[in-house]
């Protein structure tokens, strides 16, 4: 068997595979199990950190939980019958998510501390040539699966670089830093704000809450699973799987509201304000917690613990804005400066302005980030014209607010691998969705949009892009989604086999 020539001394070895796939979420290891279940062994797993998890092992911040139901929050192929709360915690779903990797043996194909800072089509090379921090890969294929909730935002807020107290997102939390008896600002309230907060409440002398956009927030039914239950799920083959089912069919209920008639909305509404009502006597915090938009417009909020948190006698809800951060103090607009010794930014991601698209180029040398400058535009979510043999999961419009972002991206990986067999069977080196495919896409969601909550219920939310399109969220029942993917729409891209080399 002739092995590969060794790579000159001094010139860095370029590793050559059929597919890479960026990143180890959900999406990166549910791509890698995919390829694996068929017997593809030729790919590599691009992770920039030390770990698989993606989002789930970069938000470790105290509280940090989903909000989805743990048996509708997981792969629909490995199912665990040991979730030990209805709705799991962050530490649990990072352990799922390491477990599946070792189970389905993917780990070996990871390369850990590979941040991928430039991918390049090459026409002639008819492979993507990909550059990490851990050296040089060329790929038939390329996958992202890079996550939308992967690269914290940072607020433009004067003065905030001369803070001399501790600064941390909450996606980069630091375990080490002991919030015991400290004056602590939040700012931001959305989904990681809330769960922050009533987490470091009780230890810390003051918690300030800088509010610009009150959530909506409904009661968390949250549980912990009786032993007798996981026993009966591993016992009763499919008893999990009718639970999940039927978890997906009660959520789906909520896009009749939010993209179809808001008016079914309105019960969820007054369960929030009742929700607030019981939570908070005090009327003018009650007033501040108030949103004044229709809820479902941003991400309905869980929780139990949030309003009993800020109402506390150590907390103090702020609705002014934030004027500047001195160097250890935070000055309001209304001219009232607070003390503080760390600021915890939940002021959540780059969603609409992906950092990886800024690093991958397609075939006429624009990067995908240039050809979004107008927003994200795709084929089924998947494919970007120009960029031949370039799928993303979790690209635009998969995103979904009201169910399991892990259904949409099975939908999508069922989509990639049907691509790749499509491949393989017709002898294709070349993939590319066509420029006419991806207007009809923008057509077919931009005609879904019209009328949705997300766009007429009166709030901006990270859901729009700043023309206000929405260009993340699946506006439709997500098995509607799954049923547009089901099969790979081969008419809606130009192939060209191994032997022909012009266009
Ligand atoms: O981020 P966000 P997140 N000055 O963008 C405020 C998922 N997730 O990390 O609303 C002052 O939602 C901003 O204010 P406004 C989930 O999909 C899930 O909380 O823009 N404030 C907002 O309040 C979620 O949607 C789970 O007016 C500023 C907050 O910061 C997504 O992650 C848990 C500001 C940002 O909220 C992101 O959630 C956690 C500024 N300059 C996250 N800039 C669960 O499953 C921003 N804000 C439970």
């Amino acid at each position: 068997e002739s092995q590969p020539a060794p790579a000159p001394a001094g010139a860095p070895a370029v590793r050559e595979v059929r597919v890479a796939i960026i990143g180890s979420g959900f999406a990166g290891l549910g791509m890698a199990i995919a390829l694996r279940n068929r017997g593809e062994q030729d790919f590599v797993v691009l992770e920039r950190a030390g770990d698989v998890g993606g989002t789930w092992r970069d938000n470790a911040y105290p509280g940090a939980a989903c909000d989805v139901q743990s048996n509708l929050y997981s792969f629909s192929f490995a199912p665990n019958p040991d979730w030990p709360r209805s709705y799991s915690e962050q530490p649990e779903i990072q352990a799922y998510l390491q477990g599946t990797a070792d189970r389905y043996g993917v780990r070996a194909h990871c390369v850990f501390g590979a941040e991928v800072t430039a991918a390049r089509w090459d026409h002639t090379d008819r492979r993507w040539h990909v550059t990490t921090t851990a050296g040089e890969f060329r790929a038939r294929v390329l996958v992202s699966a890079a996550g939308a909730l992967a690269d914290p935002t940072y607020p433009d807020i004067p003065g905030l670089a001369s803070f001399t107290g501790t600064v941390m997102h909450s996606a980069r939390w630091d375990a080490d830093h002991d919030l015991a008896g400290e004056r602590v600002a939040v700012i931001g309230t959305g989904a990681s704000a809330i769960q922050i907060v009533p987490a470091i409440q009780p230890q810390v002398a003051g918690l300030t809450v800088y509010q610009r956009t009150p959530p909506w927030i409904v009661p968390r039914t949250d549980r912990p699973v009786p032993p007798w239950k996981q026993r009966l799920y591993r016992l009763v083959p499919g008893l999990q799987k009718s639970v999940r089912g039927l978890l997906y069919l009660t959520r789906e209920l909520l896009v009749v509201g939010m993209a179809k008639n808001r008016r079914f909305l309105r019960p969820v509404g007054r369960l929030a304000r009742a929700h607030l009502h019981r939570q908070v006597r005090d009327p003018k915090l009650r007033a501040a917690l108030t949103p004044d938009y229709t809820i479902g417009c941003k991400r309905i909020l869980i929780s139990n613990d949030y309003y009993p948190a800020v109402a506390a006698p150590n907390a103090e809800l702020v609705t002014a804005g934030i004027a500047e951060v001195r160097p250890r103090s935070i000055v309001t607009q209304d001219g009232i400066e607070r003390p503080t010794d760390t600021i915890v930014l939940a002021t959540g991601f780059h969603v609409t302005d992906l950092p990886i698209a800024g690093r991958i180029t397609g075939r006429d040398g624009r990067t995908l980030a240039e050809v979004w400058a107008e927003g994200m535009v795709s084929n089924r979510s998947t494919a970007v014209a120009g960029f031949p043999n370039l799928f993303l999961l979790v690209g635009p419009n998969v995103g979904v607010g009201h169910t399991s972002m892990v259904y949409m991206i099975e939908s999508q990986l069922a989509y990639v691998d049907d691509a790749l067999q499509t491949m393989t069977a017709e002898g294709l080196e070349v993939l590319e969705t066509t420029p006419a495919a991806q207007q009809a896409y923008r057509e077919l969601i931009a005609r879904k949009s019209q009328g949705t909550v997300w766009l007429a219920g009166g709030c901006a939310s990270w859901y729009l892009d700043r023309h206000g399109h929405n260009t993340t969220l699946w506006p439709d029942f997500t098995f509607r989604f799954r049923r547009l993917v089901r099969r790979f729409d081969r008419e809606n891209y130009v192939g060209l086999r191994a032997e022909a080399r012009t266009r």
